[in-house]
């Protein structure tokens, strides 16, 4: 094998600029003279000619009278005409026929036998091809092992809470959380789709037929944003990959038919719609009571920021397969109005208030509340394509004002070893900075990287002149970024994030509140306090490492996802089915909390088993997926 590496054989010079390299002297050019004067020493007229003067005057006008003819062959007489339009090349021209001299006389080089280009490429491909056997085979495998843990989630799941909201796995029982719509089942069909998990597939699509709009008819209070981007949204996808509006073609599934789900999203979104209609703004109110139709603001009167600018991806969606705009003008409403509203170089307060329509409060964060505005800034652009006149381009201005807003004020380095993290400004940015950062931020990198080449590849993007100099800069910040998430991983005993971390700056430092991991390099940068350590399999850090290793294609965002990946197996498994949350992510054993969040099933998994798959499933430059990582087809 090393021999056939090349590692131990000897190099043959293959092309021309290795000939002069290669120390072989029946290679090597020679010229016209040499091979004269070498065939003179060599023969026996030389030694008759160096006796004979008559001889040698011969020699000597053999050569001069070739010299000549050499001369005025390749020098035409030019006319003078041809004089005045070449005068100012005939330097150059000059030099030409001295080349053209000397090329006459010299013989090209004699090269050895080479490789013909088909035995050049088997005998390069094959080692190239087992190689790339080789880790074709162990990314297939460690896909597997992702859609086993879907499986082994979803059995949990299924046995002990079917249609409940989420799973409790360590009481063994479900709870309604979110309404009482069977967020889990509509949250984890597009998932088992994507992996051809078909039994899930088929029993989750039956109870959705079967139940689903029963319980939209007959429940109470549900917050719009989450009942839109876990059921809207797995509603809405779960109809075009099974086949509806053209769909994916290949994929098909046993269960309902795709227009069953449509129907259901159609249902569940017109009882929606009132958030919107019964505002005095643009703003919608956070709650809607399914049942009678009304509309409720959150208790205190105010909306969340990302909350509001967080459903246009899907009521867009919605309005292009039902080929009816309603859902998509009451939606994007809300961003037209943002866009007239005040911010912080782009920054927006995370608190908004449907009554008046303005922002309340100054804390400004990419965290709760505030991450995923910034996340359909630019969804929403690149959903509608992202031609320069489109009646869209301002989200993408938006957007790229947030993002140089965000590197200004929000960027900062930690010490001792400068982990790039984006921390907060609780008060606004007249006062001081807060080096906090919520796991949550950690969509923020997929989010660059996406918005940097558009979904393409980088390579792709560079060719293609898509990349301009922000654009470079976010994805830079992008990298820097990943890796800090992915510190904060690494950073602790179990392997696995906390919810929030804070990072050692000049003026901020706490003692003896590190991850726990004591061979982490980063272990003085991330201080993690008590209150935040706990973990809810959240799914951010994945879904940028996914988005990253799609655009830069550098493999490490694939092992760091392996890496993570095998810490949720070891902490967060419960054996008789599903996975759970963890109170505090920096003790080995783990205290477990007995929740397995929808999106476990809806995101996490997804992004870690398409992260170690093929770059054509689902590819990034045709689908944008909701903040719920639910794929949509770019209208
Ligand atoms: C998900 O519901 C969505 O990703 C949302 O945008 C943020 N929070 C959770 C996952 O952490």
């Amino acid at each position: 094998m090393s021999t056939l590496l090349g590692a131990k054989q000897p190099v043959l010079p293959y092309s021309m600029k290795h000939v002069h390299h290669y120390d072989n002297a029946k290679f090597r050019p020679r010229s016209f003279f040499q091979m004269v004067t070498q065939a003179l020493v060599k023969s026996s007229i030389r030694r008759d000619c160096a006796r004979c003067s008559t001889g040698k005057i011969l020699v000597l006008l053999m050569f001069s009278g070739l010299a000549y003819l050499m001369f005025t062959h390749t020098s035409p007489v030019p006319s003078k005409s041809d004089e005045l339009m070449h005068s100012s090349f005939r330097k150059y021209e000059d030099k030409k026929l001295i080349a053209g001299f000397k090329g006459f006389w010299r013989r090209p080089p004699r090269i050895p036998p080479r490789l013909t280009p088909d035995e050049k490429v088997n005998h390069n491909t094959s080692i190239f091809d087992s190689e790339k056997l080789n880790e074709k085979a162990k990314w297939e495998g460690r896909q597997n092992k992702v859609k086993e843990a879907f499986i082994h989630a979803w059995s949990g799941y299924s046995k002990y809470a079917m249609g409940y909201d989420e799973l409790m796995p360590l009481s063994q029982r479900g709870t309604d959380g979110l309404g009482g719509l069977g967020a889990t089942v509509v949250d984890a069909l597009d998932t088992a789709m994507i992996m051809g998990a078909n039994d899930i597939v088929l029993e989750a699509g039956t109870w959705i037929e079967k139940n689903l709009l029963e319980r939209i008819t007959a429940k109470g209070q549900v917050n719009l944003f989450e009942t839109t981007i876990r059921v809207l949204g797995g509603l809405l996808s779960a109809y075009h990959l099974s086949g509806g509006e053209k769909g994916t073609d290949i994929i098909k599934f046993e269960g309902p038919k795709p227009t069953v789900y449509l129907e259901i999203a159609k249902d569940l979104a017109d009882r929606l719609l009132v958030a919107f209609t019964a505002s005095p703004t643009s703003i919608p109110f956070s709650d809607v009571v399914l049942r009678d139709r009304t509309a409720h603001p959150a208790p205190g009167g105010v909306s969340s920021t990302s909350e509001v600018s967080t459903v246009q991806l899907e009521f867009n969606y919605l309005s292009t397969v039902l080929n009816d705009s309603k859902y998509g003008l009451e939606a994007m409403k809300v961003l037209e109005h943002m866009r007239s509203l005040p911010t912080v170089q782009g920054l927006v307060p995370i608190y908004i208030s449907p009554h008046s329509g303005e922002f309340i409060g100054q804390n400004i964060r990419l965290g709760s509340r505030g991450d995923s505005y910034y996340e359909y800034l630019l969804k929403v652009w690149l959903q509608h394509g992202t031609s320069q006149d489109s009646n869209f381009q301002y989200l993408h201005k938006m957007y790229e004002e947030a993002m140089k807003g965000v590197r200004s004020l929000l960027v900062r380095k930690s010490i001792p070893k400068g982990l790039v993290f984006v921390g907060e400004l609780p008060s606004g940015s007249e006062d001081d900075f807060s080096p906090k950062m919520d796991h949550l931020v950690c969509f923020l990198p997929g989010t660059l990287a996406l918005g940097a080449t558009k979904g393409f590849t980088k390579k792709q993007a560079m060719k293609d002149n898509l990349v301009s100099f922000a654009d470079l800069d976010n994805l830079n910040l992008a990298e820097d970024l990943t890796k800090t998430c992915f510190e904060m991983y690494a950073v602790t005993s179990t392997g696995l994030a906390p919810e929030i971390a804070y990072f050692h700056t000049e003026g901020y430092s706490e003692v003896g509140l590190d991850g726990g991991n004591k061979s982490s390099e980063y272990i003085n940068d991330i201080i993690i306090k008590p209150a935040d350590r706990h973990n809810l399999l959240r799914p951010e850090t994945v879904e940028s490492l996914f988005v990253l290793y799609r655009i830069t294609e550098d493999p490490k965002y694939r092992e760091w996802g392996w890496q993570i990946f095998e810490a949720f197996e070891k902490h967060t498994k419960v054996d008789s089915g599903g996975f759970t949350s963890l109170n505090d992510v920096t003790k080995v054993p783990p205290e477990r909390r007995d929740k397995m969040e929808t999106f476990f099933l809806g995101e996490t998994l997804k992004y870690i088993y398409l992260l170690f798959g093929e770059s054509s499933v689902i590819p990034l430059d045709k689908f944008v997926f909701n903040t719920e990582a639910h794929p949509f087809p770019i209208i």
